[in-house]
């Protein structure tokens, strides 16, 4: 028998389906101890609210989501709203003992975050945040290859998170699809919700970031705003170039645009070291690219690793070698390890506290390319 985690889940937009569809198919695939129950979702619009929950089988919903952190049906609480919401509902929901599980990114600023990260400790609650591409089987795998060593030292880092789904000047900014470009709900731009993902990695892959120099580009620079009906200034960043140095002495090279016609989510990353190297790329998620300088010399050349097969990870929960997962098994992978961590009583990493991390290093691109100067972390 499992036991019961009450999932009260606030937000269902896409995230929202991600997180859902996660907790719907985990135990099917993963043997765990607890077993998530879509308990309630919770969203201002009653109806659409009603309508995401008939369709995803949650058991009840709310229109506030204090009323739905008060109830003690519920263990945890996803945050699935705008950036600008997180830290209020966060802390709300620590405050009243229940685990928290957040979109990316943590929060607005670090500020928020460590409140954030205050109220869960306290708290003694699980609390983990959902940088899902970590635990796409070719990334994790990826860890496991510099862990054990086989890049040696590291001399580079770079990595790319390409779209282009607001060259359109007259896509308007704010409301319930498009709150991403307004600045008031988002925090920023591409730096908060694209490179966030790629400094999340990095800082798993390669150890922390010690300073930065950016620069950022608006190209739109006024939008028709959904929530007032006026045209507004655009507050976000469009673009977010940087450079950096890690920790460890490596460099770090990276880029994000919603300008790049023809990517729609070209998230890549390349890691060279001095025996080797490993390249990754989400448009083909399921392959792992790495070269080995250590190989005999007639046969060097770029491994193209298939990750599909039984002792790679998550794979064998899976399908037969030779069948690829994809973007949603991400988050079933998240849910999986935050279960199996909850039965054993360790931490999810990314925790609130890690993923402050990052919060620090988007705060400190976004202030160097403010005041194009080197900024430390
Ligand atoms: C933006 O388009 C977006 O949906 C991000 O918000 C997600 O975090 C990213 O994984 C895909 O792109």
């Amino acid at each position: 028998m499992t036991k019961p985690l009450n999932i009260g889940l606030v937000g269902y937009g896409f995230m929202g389906r991600t997180h859902s569809n996660a907790y719907k198919r985990v135990n099917d695939f993963f043997e765990r101890e607890y077993r998530p129950v879509l308990k309630a979702v919770c969203g201002r619009d009653a109806e659409k609210a009603e309508a995401f929950a008939a369709q995803w089988q949650y058991e009840s919903v709310e229109t506030d989501w204090q009323k739905l952190i008060a109830r003690q049906d519920i263990d945890a609480i996803d945050i699935c709203t705008p950036n600008n919401t997180h830290a209020e509902i966060a802390i709300a929901a620590a405050e009243a003992g229940k685990m928290v599980l957040c979109e990316k990114p943590l929060s607005m600023d670090p500020e928020e975050g460590e409140r954030m990260v205050a109220a869960v400790e306290q708290a003694k609650v699980p609390n983990t945040v959902w940088y899902n591409y970590r635990r796409v089987p070719a990334v994790t795998l990826a860890k496991q290859l510099v862990q054990e060593g086989r890049l040696g030292r590291i001399f580079h880092y770079r990595s790319q998170f390409l779209q282009d789904w607001t060259i359109d000047a007259d896509l308007p900014q704010g409301g319930a699809a498009l709150w991403r470009l307004d600045v008031g709900a988002a925090g920023s731009g591409v730096t908060g919700d694209l490179l966030a993902h790629c400094i999340d990695t990095a800082i798993w892959l390669n150890g922390s970031i010690r300073d930065v120099t950016a620069m950022t580009e608006t190209f739109v620079k006024e939008r028709m705003h959904n929530l007032t009906g006026k045209v507004e200034k655009v507050g976000i960043d469009d673009a977010c170039a940087f450079l950096c140095h890690f920790e460890n002495g490596s460099l770090g090279l990276f880029e994000s645009t919603r300008y790049a016609r023809g990517h729609k989510a070209l998230y890549t990353f390349e890691i060279n070291g001095e025996h080797g190297s490993l390249r990754w790329d989400l448009h083909d998620l399921h392959r792992l690219e790495y070269f080995d300088h250590r190989d005999e010399s007639i046969i060097r050349g770029w491994h193209d690793v298939h990750v599909t097969d039984g002792d790679m990870p998550y794979m064998d929960k899976w399908w037969v070698p030779g069948l690829q997962i994809g973007y949603e098994h991400t988050f079933v992978h998240q849910v999986a390890d935050f279960l199996e961590d909850l039965a054993a009583g360790r931490a999810t990493s990314p925790t609130f506290a890690e993923a402050l991390e990052t919060q620090k290093v988007c705060q400190a691109v976004l202030s160097s390319a403010e005041t194009a100067s080197w900024m430390s972390v």
